[in-house]
């Protein structure tokens, strides 16, 4: 087998005196954390896309990294060589899974025909590759927003042929998926939304887009798909507006539709921001109505209003996550690296020092997190800040006893009310920052 990272060991952990820019400063698969191993708790994977495919292209310019590995670009060949780079890239940085789009694997052919028989050629590639090594797929999706014919979205599309170019597109990677093993699928609905509301019948787009849902769930379960769906939110970029917008917003979509039984979230750092939200708060709104999935593991940049998809180097950040995550019991599926090298970091090196530094990121946040539950101040302030829920006339408002009539009698009682305690808000700033560099 060709070695395609000559210059890149296996990275191992090295621990924080290390200076080795090729090791694992806190990344330690092994380490156990409350009751489970690194490893266990961060279920990390390469996104197809931007490790193999992205080469720094943006609207201004050309890509600065190569990544042909060694064969002529937009050919079998090639799609070859980006599985065999992508698996050499995860196994030397014991990285369990990947995700992907059905454009990420193979060029796009004239019909549809042909690209399926393409897909079928490189995951059986793929499969091979996945038994020798034990990788598994996280997630697969279709790509329904590159292609000029999805220009008007693919389930909000205006046009019945496009939407049909859609649901083939996903029932052909659903197919994959469950032919690659895929813990989930996912929809991020990139071009779902609009740019005009001029010329938009926006229930029509959105029950459309639920149709094509439930029409991907009842194929999936007939062909033996058992993982989660996901719905990626996002609330803009590319369209102006994207149904999607948030974690609530969805998760009432969900609901409102019938799918909220097959369907969890896949929350994407970078896209909280965008919606004016912290990453925290949409785990945090996944995690109270049992939807929080999976994780796209990347960050924005506060000065620009993007998805720059950067690797993750905020320890604040990933800790917050990490908090989430853990006080939700875990992932059911995984951390997706959906982050790309900045466009002058364009060398093979560059995009191993950028897993390096997320996969600790989160490693250092896993650490803290369990740090701040096992110091246990933030829970005991939170039980006691709600303690006058928990009896005398808050626990009749929980039991479902109270009666609008009941608490305005007991408020009478009182006369003035009292004030609440305080939120000790830079308190408790203090603390976690205590935790964090001690
Ligand atoms: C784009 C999204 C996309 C999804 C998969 O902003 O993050 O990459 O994760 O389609
Ligand atoms: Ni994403
Ligand atoms: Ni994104």
């Amino acid at each position: 087998m060709r070695e395609i990272f000559e210059n890149i060991p296996i990275i191992r952990y090295e621990g924080p005196d290390s200076q080795n820019p090729l090791a694992f400063k806190y990344y330690n698969p092994d380490r156990i954390i409350l009751g489970k191993t690194m490893k266990e708790h961060l279920p990390f994977a390469m996104a197809w896309w931007h490790t193999l495919c992205a080469t720094g292209t943006d609207m201004f310019g050309r890509g600065t990294a190569h990544k042909s590995f060694g064969k002529e670009m937009e050919t079998m060949e090639h799609a070859m060589a980006k599985v065999d780079a992508g698996f050499e890239c995860m196994q030397k940085l014991g990285i369990s899974y990947f995700c992907f789009h059905d454009a990420d694997l193979v060029p796009e052919a004239a019909d549809i025909r042909e690209t399926n028989r393409r897909l079928d050629e490189i995951t059986d590639y793929i499969l091979e590759k996945i038994q020798s090594t034990g990788i598994r797929c996280l997630w697969g999706t279709a790509n329904l927003f590159s292609n000029p014919r999805f220009m008007n979205g693919a389930g909000s599309t205006n046009a019945a042929d496009v939407y049909c170019f859609a649901a083939a597109q996903i029932k052909k990677a659903l197919e994959l998926t469950v032919k690659l093993g895929g813990k989930g699928y996912v929809f991020w609905g990139g071009r779902e939304g609009y740019e005009t509301l001029l010329n938009t019948d926006m229930k029509l787009e959105q029950d459309n887009i639920a149709r094509l849902m439930h029409m991907a769930v009842d194929y999936a379960r007939s062909i033996g798909f058992k993982g989660d769906f996901y719905i990626e939110p996002k609330p803009k970029e590319p369209m102006k507006h994207q149904y999607d917008f948030d974690a609530a917003t969805a998760i009432g979509f969900l609901r409102q539709y019938g799918l909220e039984k097959d369907f969890k979230l896949n929350i994407e750092a970078n896209h909280a921001t965008l919606a004016g939200h912290t990453f925290q708060h949409e785990l945090r709104v996944s995690a109270i109505n049992g939807m929080l999935g999976s994780i796209d593991a990347n960050q924005g940049d506060d000065q620009l209003g993007w998805d720059t998809d950067e690797f993750p180097s905020n320890v604040y950040e990933a800790t917050m996550c990490m908090y989430e995550v853990l006080n939700a019991g875990g992932l059911t599926g995984g951390l997706n690296f959906d982050a790309k090298n900045r466009r002058p970091s364009y060398t093979p090196h560059d995009m191993f020092y950028a897993f390096i530094l997320g996969m600790d990121t989160f490693a250092l946040g896993l650490i803290k997190a369990a740090a701040i539950i096992e110091d246990g101040r933030l829970n005991a302030f939170l039980q006691d800040r709600y303690a006058s829920f928990y009896n005398g006339i808050g626990q009749t408002i929980l039991d479902g006893s109270a009666t609008l009539t009941s608490l305005a009698c007991y408020a009478e009682s009182l006369g003035a009310p009292a004030m609440p305690d305080s939120g000790r808000q830079e308190y408790l700033q203090s603390i976690v920052n205590n935790i964090l560099f001690s």
